[in-house]
C-alpha cells in the first residue's frame, strides 16, 4: 500500500495522500436533481445535474475502497425556518419557496424526502451527514471541527452546483488552508457556461483556490492507495 499517489492535475500535479484526505459531497439531494423538484421548479434543466451521478457513484466507491473519508453534505432548514435568514426565503420564484409545498415534500427542510440524497449515492453507515444552512458547507457546522479531528489537509471536492456550493465550499476551505480537487465530471451546474467557467476559476492563476482533474485519472490514483487485500478487507 501507497501512502500517497500523483493525480496529473491542472494546473500541477497533486499529491494525494491517504491519510490526509477527504471526499466531499455536496448537496446531491433530490430537490436539487429530481425532474419536478425545486431546481427544476425555478426553471433549470437537471439532465445536467444527473450526469454528475455515474462518475461520482464511481469515485465515492474508490474512496471508500481506499479507506478515504467520504462526508456528504445536504442544504436545508429546520421546519420552522428559523436558520434561514429571510433574505434567502424572499429569492427565487415566488410560486415556489423554500419552505413551501414541492413534489417531494417541503422544499429544502430537513426530513422531506426532496432533502435527502439520490439514492444512488446514499451515505452508508459510518459517513458523516452535514446539514448545512448556507452554500458553503463550513458556514454554521461542525465541519472545521471533524476535519481537524480527523486530520485532514486534502479535500476532494464534489456536489452541486459548480458555481454556487461547490465554490462557496472550496473557496471557505481554501482560506482555511486546506488544499482542494475539484473533480471536474463530479461537480455539475444547471448552466453548461457556468460549469466550464466556474471550473477554469478555480485552477487560473495557478490555482488560485484549488486543482482541477476528472475521475478518470483520480479514481486510479485512489486505486493506487489501496492494494487488493486492503479492498477485500474494506468490503
Ligand atoms: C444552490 C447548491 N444552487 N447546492 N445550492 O442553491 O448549489
Amino acid at each position: 500500500m501507497s501512502a500517497t499517489a500523483e493525480i496529473p492535475a491542472e494546473p500541477s500535479p497533486f499529491t494525494l495522500a491517504a491519510d490526509r484526505t477527504a471526499l466531499i459531497v455536496i448537496d446531491m439531494q433530490r430537490d436539487f436533481l429530481l425532474p419536478g423538484g425545486f431546481g427544476e421548479s425555478l426553471g433549470n434543466d437537471v439532465d445536467q445535474l444527473a450526469r454528475v451521478v455515474p462518475p461520482l457513484a464511481a469515485l465515492i466507491g474508490a474512496a471508500r475502497d481506499a479507506g478515504v473519508m467520504v462526508i456528504h453534505t445536504r442544504e436545508g432548514h429546520r421546519p420552522d425556518l428559523s436558520d434561514c435568514p429571510p433574505a434567502k426565503l424572499r429569492r427565487g420564484a415566488p410560486s415556489k419557496r423554500i419552505g413551501d409545498e414541492g413534489k417531494y415534500g417541503r422544499i429544502l427542510i430537513r426530513g422531506e424526502y426532496g432533502h435527502d440524497i439520490v439514492d444512488e449515492l446514499a451515505p452508508v453507515a459510518g459517513e458523516v451527514v452535514i446539514d448545512k444552512p448556507g452554500k458553503g458547507a463550513f458556514y454554521a457546522t461542525e465541519l472545521s471541527e471533524l476535519l481537524t479531528a480527523a486530520g485532514i489537509t486534502q479535500l476532494l471536492v464534489t456536489g452541486v452546483t459548480t458555481e454556487v456550493c461547490v465554490h462557496t465550499t472550496t473557496r471557505e476551505a481554501n482560506d482555511r488552508g486546506y488544499e482542494c480537487l475539484v473533480v471536474s465530471d463530479c461537480v455539475g451546474s444547471y448552466f453548461p457556461e457556468f460549469q466550464r467557467v466556474g471550473l477554469e476559476m478555480i485552477k487560473a492563476q495557478g490555482g488560485i483556490f484549488g486543482w482541477v482533474a476528472d475521475s478518470a485519472v483520480v479514481i486510479p490514483a485512489l486505486t493506487q492507495l489501496t492494494t487488493p487485500a486492503d479492498r477485500e478487507e474494506a468490503r
